[in-house]
């Protein structure tokens, strides 16, 4: 009887294996992964390559129109002397950050790290022939902090990419496209930097937004081979559309989950089962850039953490470090502060999610079991109005010096809070006890 059942099961998955592949389910590690990911709810972003150099940003290649055999000359110029993965590492779990995305390889195809796939990488094609993933990837695991990498699809370096939308405005290559000799590439890369450098968090994947949609990537026997070697590892894709098939987590750039401020996340709907993360930059540019002072203050960086907490997502906060391999003085004072309000207040913010209070005019909730944690972000006034009855509430005191706090039941559905003073601190935060 047993048997028979088997048979016909197998027989069915046979049959049907043909017309519809079989959905993606992920493994109990990735799905364990995932509440790690969102439990760390901070990272850091750094963009980092040859382009670095020329000092105006990871599109300089394109931006500048270089030919990329000119572009390649680059490489034997790079020697980031002072270079010390001991102190990124460092700075990044001061400020509070849980993981570091690095640029594995961008748009210019450039790999900063030891393959045997290419000769256009940091110990073939640079005098410094120091592989800087895998220092990473050691004071990764030294200080424990997890490590995720950025992996361009698009590439304006080899010949056998297939020509996409970017490609039309720079010098174009001699030698013709080959996809399955790129997929077989990106292929080797991607095993090579599952093998060698311990356990990825995350592959962050871009580029793919530089063929139309109709081209086909084989994403699903890359996301597979991703889940075969480190079934743990993550998979992202900055493709600004809903997830695909196979994806671990939903990206957005420059803007929170559900916002469309920069223009990238027109109609991308935001997924209520994947975790969720915001990548922006500390100024405006990516990689660095010489002349791109405008950074953002560090109020306003601790609330765009605050505020994507609060929209249950994590911040992927972005560096662009100088040639010389030090993180941009900016950054670094910025880091150091965003560090002493994390150490402080991080309690509001590691572990949780999103509130059940919605994001409000006021500010956001995050919320642990049964603490809620307000976060007044903008407020004129001492008292606060929120959209939750006073019966579901067992106690509220301010996060900062515990001191309670008066309610008062505000119709049936709402309470007010007496707060001791007019809001003024970068996000005031009070800590309610829901009732069980
Ligand atoms: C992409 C990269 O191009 C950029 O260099 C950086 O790495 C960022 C995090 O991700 O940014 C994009 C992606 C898509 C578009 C523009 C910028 N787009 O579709 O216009």
């Amino acid at each position: 009887m047993r048997k028979t059942f088997i048979t016909l099961m197998a027989a069915l998955a046979l049959g049907t294996g043909s017309v519809c592949a079989q959905a993606y389910q992920p493994s109990p590690e990735n799905i364990q992964a995932r509440k790690e990911f969102q439990d760390m709810k901070f990272g850091i972003f750094i963009h980092w390559g040859i382009y670095s150099m020329l000092a105006d940003g990871e599109w300089v290649q394109h931006s500048k129109r270089i030919d990329r055999n000119e572009y390649s000359k680059l490489a034997a110029g790079f020697y980031p002397s002072r270079f010390n993965a001991h102190e990124w590492v460092k700075a990044f779990k001061d400020a509070g950050a849980g993981y570091v995305t690095i640029t594995s390889r961008h748009h210019d195809g450039f790999s900063m790290f030891d393959t045997k796939a290419t000769d256009y990488d940091i110990i073939d094609a640079t005098p410094f022939k120091r592989d800087i993933l895998k220092e990473l990837a050691d004071e990764c695991e030294k200080q424990g902090i997890k490590l995720h990498i950025y992996y361009s699809h698009m590439d304006w370096f080899r010949p056998d990419y297939p020509l996409g939308g970017t490609s039309q405005a720079l010098p174009q290559p001699e030698g013709s496209a080959n996809w399955n000799s790129y997929f077989n590439f990106m292929n080797t890369q991607l095993t090579e930097i599952l093998t060698n450098y311990g356990k990825i968090g995350a592959i962050w994947f871009d580029g793919m937004w530089d063929h139309p949609n109709n081209f086909d990537w084989q994403l699903d026997e890359q996301y597979a081979l991703i889940h075969k070697l480190q079934p743990a590892c993550l998979i992202g894709n900055n493709h600004h559309t809903a997830p695909h098939e196979g994806e671990d987590f939903q990206l957005f750039e420059q803007d929170l989950p559900g916002e469309n401020s920069a223009g990238f996340s027109g109609g991308q709907k935001v997924s209520d089962m994947l975790p969720l993360e915001s990548c922006q930059t500390m100024n405006n540019t990516w990689g660095y850039s010489i002349t791109d002072k405008s950074y953002k203050s560090t109020d306003e960086l601790i609330r765009r953490l605050v505020k994507s907490a609060g929209m249950n997502s994590n911040l992927l906060l972005n560096i662009g470090p100088r040639p010389d391999g030090q993180l941009p003085d900016e950054a670094m004072t910025r880091l150091k502060e965003i560090g002493k309000w994390t150490k402080r207040y991080g309690g509001t913010i590691y572990g949780t999610r999103g509130g059940l209070i919605k994001p409000q005019p006021w500010g956001v909730s995050t919320q642990k079991d049964n603490t809620l944690y307000l976060h007044i972000l903008d407020l004129k006034e001492q008292s606060l109005t929120i959209p939750l009855s006073a019966k579901k509430i067992k106690s509220a005191r301010m996060y900062d010096d515990g001191s309670k706090l008066k309610l008062q039941k505000h119709g049936k559905d709402s309470t007010v809070i007496n707060l001791p003073s007019v809001p003024q601190s970068v996000d005031t935060i009070v800590e309610i006890t829901l009732k069980k």
